[in-house]
């Protein structure tokens, strides 16, 4: 199935020798495809590189490029797998009207939830570690590898958007879609950070899956999925790590009356960020970062319920309702995490 894909890597790319490449599925992006090449003991990743919603490669390759001088000069506690380059020299080889990438192998475990507290901890130092590394870097350099990538606004204004076109909508989707408007507060409290953050280089997809664990657990080895670095607000990586490790269950889940925010999850989170920052942080991300979680959790949500209005054209689905079901999955979340709010403040303050 793979023989054209096994020729064309060896042209391509000078890692290989002339035995057939083990070629197989490899983790749960929702965006690249992703895949395990294996020989005579060696492995690496293959990513079929997503253009439809990739459509700028150069600025990412501006990007990383910005990022592996700054990591030549301070060395960070992890790896941040970069692209192989081709025998041509370029970052992206072109293989039967596709793009792909190829990466070194990173030994270890990802871990769609957390197992343990204490892993929280280590997924956000690691985090809060690269947000301090990256703060030294000229965010006025960077490019917008996905333009207005996290504006919750625009977000919000596009479901509404969607919504005007479409005809009567079944009673499930319109009870979601008012629970998703009635975050208009939310929206009106995150234009209000914009005014007053400072803008920094972020990692913007800072979910537990994008983490390689040392198989023991007890390290990062690794941060990955490195194409959507470019300027944004620490809210945005705090807040993707609350949504994804301070949940009772994964964005995939069902069982509706299962879901909520784990307080403890929350709290461990936002000790191991501060200490990997260390102190750079303003008084006024602190504030926001306490929302964060809020903010990414329906920033998700609006974008899985367009895209199902819409009829899944952006995120991969392993069945039709898949994104609906992650858009309700979310907004139950997002309800539970405001319940909790005095709490989070309270813990806050006492720090
Ligand atoms: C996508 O590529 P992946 O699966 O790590 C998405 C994120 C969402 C996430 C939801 C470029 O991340 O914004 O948070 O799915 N990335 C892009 O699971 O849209
Ligand atoms: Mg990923």
């Amino acid at each position: 199935m793979f023989d054209l894909l096994d020729t064309a890597l060896k042209q391509a790319y000078p890692q290989f020798t002339t035995t057939p490449l083990k070629i197989s599925p490899f983790g749960k992006g929702l965006i690249h495809e992703t895949l395990l090449l294996e020989q005579g003991g060696t492995k690496w990743v293959l990513q079929g590189f997503n253009t439809t919603v990739f459509r700028y490669p150069e600025r990412i390759a501006h990007n990383l490029d910005l990022l592996s001088q700054h990591l030549n000069q301070y060395p960070l506690p992890f790896q941040l797998p970069l692209p192989l380059v081709t025998r041509a020299g370029e970052g992206l080889a072109h293989i039967e009207g596709k793009k792909y990438r190829l990466f070194d192998f990173v030994q270890g475990t990802t871990l769609q939830q957390v197992q343990h507290p204490i892993q929280a901890k280590i997924a956000a130092q690691a985090y809060g570690k690269f947000a301090a590394w990256a703060s030294l870097l000229p965010v006025a350099s960077f490019e917008e590898t996905i333009p207005h990538f996290h504006r919750l606004d625009l977000r919000y204004a596009r479901l509404m958007e969607v919504v005007k076109g479409l005809p009567h909508l079944p009673k499930e989707e319109q009870d979601l879609l008012e629970g998703y408007l009635a975050q208009k507060p939310l929206v009106d409290y995150y234009l209000k950070q914009l005014a007053q953050l400072p803008l920094r280089v972020m990692h913007n997809d800072t979910k537990i899956n994008n983490l390689i664990f040392a198989p023991t657990l007890e390290k990062v080895e690794a941060l990955v999925d490195l194409d959507t670095l470019m300027g944004g607000y620490l809210m945005y990586d705090f807040g993707d790590l609350v949504r994804t490790v301070a949940c009772s269950l994964p964005e995939t889940a069902t069982e509706w009356t299962q879901i909520y925010v784990l307080p403890e999850l929350f709290e461990e989170l936002l000790l191991g960020y501060l200490e990997g920052i260390h102190g750079a942080i303003t008084a006024e991300e602190m504030d926001s970062i306490l929302f964060g979680g809020e903010i990414m959790t329906l920033i998700m949500g609006l974008r899985f319920l367009t895209d199902h209005l819409e009829g899944n054209v952006y995120y991969r689905v392993s069945y039709p309702l898949q994104n609906l079901h992650r858009a309700k999955n979310q907004l139950t979340l997002l309800q539970s995490q405001q319940a909790h709010r005095t709490r989070f403040a309270q813990f806050a303050a006492q720090l």
